[in-house]
């Protein structure tokens, strides 16, 4: 009810009465007044003049389902979004959710991530309002080796918002975006599951979007940047979040309904940084170097090392 409050004031630029809302949307003068507050507090700015009714004045950058709805274009993926301010993790709240039974598609987004996580229990930077930091859930019915084609879904899903928006960025098998060689975007799938079923996955995406390039940590500038960074403007974080929703419920039906991650796999072919390179896989027990030869319909990098092809599932990759 939030949400077509909200969707009233945006489509009337004038003060909508009390009563024409009531009316509209079949909901009490009180709750409305509930909802205007509700509204007020994630940092809306609405006139309420008596006799005159609400006017929208201004509207926050935040990724709410309110503010997303209007560029998004699917079924199911992130027609429900939870929104946190502040949370440790996305990825952690989005299993909490699955394994209380949250439906498909569910998104987890937040403002900031206090405990952002990578792989390996690595930590991810998510300053506030600064990026997209979101957990997709899933529930495919696919074979638990399968799982990290959604890893290869997810990239292509970002790489092609992002040329949406006239960014020009590689894809740094498994799960890295990059822009002028540094990582803009990162994917961290993780899943419950038995031998043979999965219960639920969860794709966690977190993109630097607006992040100013003095505020990088020192610890990462290195190797990270942000879209602002790179194009030298602020760019609109809603439109990229529903983008990436929009492409990953078209990949991800690919695979839902025929077992197939091609139209995925060609994106991350096209925008590879690593097919036909010499290359450093970072491993356990150390460094070896090869050359990457192709990314497989499955999703796996296929690599040369000594006139040797092998296949890799996963892995730590740099150039
Ligand atoms: C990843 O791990 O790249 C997966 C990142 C997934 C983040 C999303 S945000 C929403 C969801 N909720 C979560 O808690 N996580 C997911 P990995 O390949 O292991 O890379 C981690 C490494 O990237 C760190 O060790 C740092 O070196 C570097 N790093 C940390 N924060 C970064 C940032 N904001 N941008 C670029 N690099 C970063």
């Amino acid at each position: 009810m939030k949400d077509e409050i909200l969707k009233l004031l945006k489509e009337n630029n004038e003060f909508v009465s009390g009563q024409d809302i009531s009316d509209s949307l079949n909901v009490s003068r009180t709750a409305i007044w509930k909802y205007i507050n509700q509204l007020r507090e994630e940092g809306y700015l609405i006139d309420s003049v008596t006799r005159k009714g609400y006017k929208l004045i201004y509207t926050p950058d935040i990724l709410t389902y309110g503010e997303i709805a209007e560029y998004l274009e699917t079924d199911y993926i992130g027609r429900k979004i939870i929104h946190f301010d502040s949370i440790d993790s996305t990825n952690i709240k989005a299993k909490q959710l699955a394994a209380e039974g949250a439906k498909e598609g569910t998104v987890v987004i937040a403002e900031e991530q206090t405990m952002g996580r990578g792989r390996l229990g690595r930590g991810w930077v998510s300053p506030k309002g600064k990026g997209i930091w979101m957990s997709i859930i899933l529930r495919p019915n696919i074979d638990p080796i399968d799982a990290s084609k959604v890893t290869q879904i997810g990239a292509a899903a970002v790489w092609s918002a992002l040329s949406k928006v006239g960014v020009d960025a590689y894809i740094k098998w498994p799960n890295d975006i990059v822009l002028n060689g540094k990582k803009v975007c990162g994917i961290l799938t993780e899943m419950s599951a038995e031998l043979n079923r999965i219960n639920y996955l969860v794709i966690g995406i977190g993109v630097n979007v607006n992040i100013n390039s003095q505020e990088i940590p020192k610890e990462i500038n290195n190797i990270a940047t942000s879209i602002k960074a790179e194009v030298g403007h602020d760019v609109d974080r809603k439109f990229i979040t529903a983008e990436i929703l929009n492409n990953f419920e078209r990949f991800y039906n690919e695979l839902i309904k025929y077992g197939s991650i091609k139209t995925s796999i060609e994106i991350c072919r096209k925008a590879s940084i690593l097919l036909g390179r010499e290359i450093k896989i970072i491993t356990n027990k150390g460094e070896r170097r090869a050359k990457a030869i192709d990314i497989t319909e499955q999703g796996e990098l296929l690599i040369e090392e000594n006139g040797k092809i092998e296949k890799l599932i996963s892995g730590e990759i740099s150039v």
